[in-house]
């Protein structure tokens, strides 16, 4: 009797010494390079893909709105956000990546941590080293591995024979990465306005890969959000004015890292002990609860900055400001502005006469913005001492 066992792998390879029959081996073994370097997940579109005009309606309907605040950013280079392609001459497809940053920490999970009003918190994601830098040192390095098996792909029809060009990108140009990222099946998009999915939630960032190969476009998967409003129904300031719609002038993180200046006190008392940034609309969200811990020691917590006092961070000087957020997005800020978020943290804190004298001791020191912030602060403590 023959036996019917089917070859190995191994050895149908030294059969077969070319394994890629066609475009899809060749995606499979990139994702599977993906997944070595860390990322969660990856797909693919095409530089032309319909995505990247519908879009523009709503951007322009977001920008009329008003909604932007300083992020003048965002009223620039239309013609390459609706065409991606102009942004990497001879890129033909667009690898989107997602990457988990909660980080794997010995110590317990701190999900109850806007419980703790005398603490700092800082959004997740900016505990740890900048991500920027992770995402794009990592997609460089998917891109050179890509690079040694083009002879192979001489074959298919994917342009492997044409000069490789390709450039990585992370929250770093006029992209509508979540938008993309959610054509490219990572997720759907949530009413807060995040891309989400059923197997880790969304806390990751995006990132992508432009490239000269010619790849198949991937599907969109369904969306899951259903009847539920948690996200709309928990954001402090009421950001989320309606599904898929936020008033970024109005968000927490905006506020606390974008915005530059005063910070009008309409949404202090709201803003409570977040110092930077705000994770609230994703705690609340059921997928989270299937949120990975990311395999990445990059999104380490540094500086203990997933468990600061706010008055142990009010009492550093500039230069430790400096040193502790060197490769940090926390710089990006500025240290008055992280001074002045920490004021409002420390006025909403519980009234201490401690916290007083600490707020006293920066009167005067850094200008007309933190005084104006700090003397809230006072008051406000002062409203609860009695
Ligand atoms: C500007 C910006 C901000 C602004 C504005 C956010 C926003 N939602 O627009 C501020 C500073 C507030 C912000 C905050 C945060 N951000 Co941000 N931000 C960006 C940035 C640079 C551009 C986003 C953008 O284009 N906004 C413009 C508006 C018009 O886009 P939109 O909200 O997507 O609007 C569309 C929808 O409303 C859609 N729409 C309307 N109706 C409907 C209906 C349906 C069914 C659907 C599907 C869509 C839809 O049409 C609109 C037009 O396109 C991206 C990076 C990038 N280059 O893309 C990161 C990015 C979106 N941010 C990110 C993160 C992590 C955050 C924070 C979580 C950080 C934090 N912890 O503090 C918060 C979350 C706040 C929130 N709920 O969104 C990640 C998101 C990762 C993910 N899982 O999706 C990104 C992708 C950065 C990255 N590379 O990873 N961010
Ligand atoms: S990040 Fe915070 S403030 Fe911004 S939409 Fe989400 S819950 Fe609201
Ligand atoms: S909280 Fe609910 S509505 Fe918001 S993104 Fe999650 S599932 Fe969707």
């Amino acid at each position: 009797m023959p036996d019917s066992t089917p070859p190995d792998s191994s050895a149908f390879r030294s059969l077969n010494p070319n394994p890629f029959n066609d475009a899809q081996d060749v995606k499979n073994w990139i994702r599977e390079q993906a997944l070595a370097l860390g990322f969660a997940d990856c797909g693919f579109i095409g530089v032309n893909h319909p995505v990247f005009s519908q879009q523009m309606q709503g951007l322009r309907d977001w920008l009329a709105a008003g909604h932007y605040g300083q992020l003048n950013f965002m009223e620039l280079n239309h013609d390459k956000r609706a065409n991606p392609g102009l942004l990497v001459e001879g890129s033909r497809t667009i690898i989107s990546v997602r990457m988990d940053y909660l980080e794997a920490t010995p110590k317990p999970r701190r999900i109850e941590d806007n419980h703790r009003p005398n603490h700092a918190i800082i959004a997740r994601y900016a505990r740890g080293r900048d991500y920027h830098k992770t995402m794009r040192s990592r997609l460089k390095q998917l891109a050179q591995k890509i690079e040694t098996m083009l002879p192979q792909w001489q074959h298919l029809d994917v342009n492997a024979d044409q000069p490789f060009v390709f450039r990585p990108f992370s929250d770093s140009a006029p992209i509508f990465e979540r938008p993309l990222a959610d054509a490219a099946g990572l997720g759907w998009t949530g009413k807060h306005t995040l891309l989400l999915n059923k197997q880790s939630g969304s806390f990751f960032v995006l990132g992508e890969l432009f490239l000269s190969l010619a790849l198949p476009d991937d599907s969109p998967v369904t969306a899951h959000c259903g009847s539920c409003t948690a996200c709309i129904d928990i954001c402090p300031t009421k950001a989320i004015i309606g599904p898929y719609k936020l008033k970024a002038d109005a968000c927490i993180s905006y506020l606390t890292i974008e915005h530059d200046g005063v910070i009008d006190e309409k949404y202090r008392r709201a803003i409570g002990n977040r110092v930077f940034g705000c994770d609230d609309c994703q705690l609340i969200c059921p997928w989270n609860r299937y949120a990975k811990l990311s395999p990445i020691d990059d999104f380490l917590a540094r500086h203990n900055l997933d468990d600061s006092l706010l008055i142990e961070l009010w009492q550093w000087s500039e230069q430790i400001f400096l040193d502790k957020t060197q490769g940090s997005p926390i710089r990006r800020t500025g240290y008055v502005n992280f001074l002045r978020n920490l004021a409002i943290g420390i006025g909403n804190a519980p009234y201490t006469a401690d916290n007083i004298t600490a707020l006293e001791s920066r009167l005067g020191t850094l200008g007309d913005v933190l005084d104006e912030h700090i003397r809230w602060a006072i008051t406000e403590q002062l409203t609860k001492a009695n």
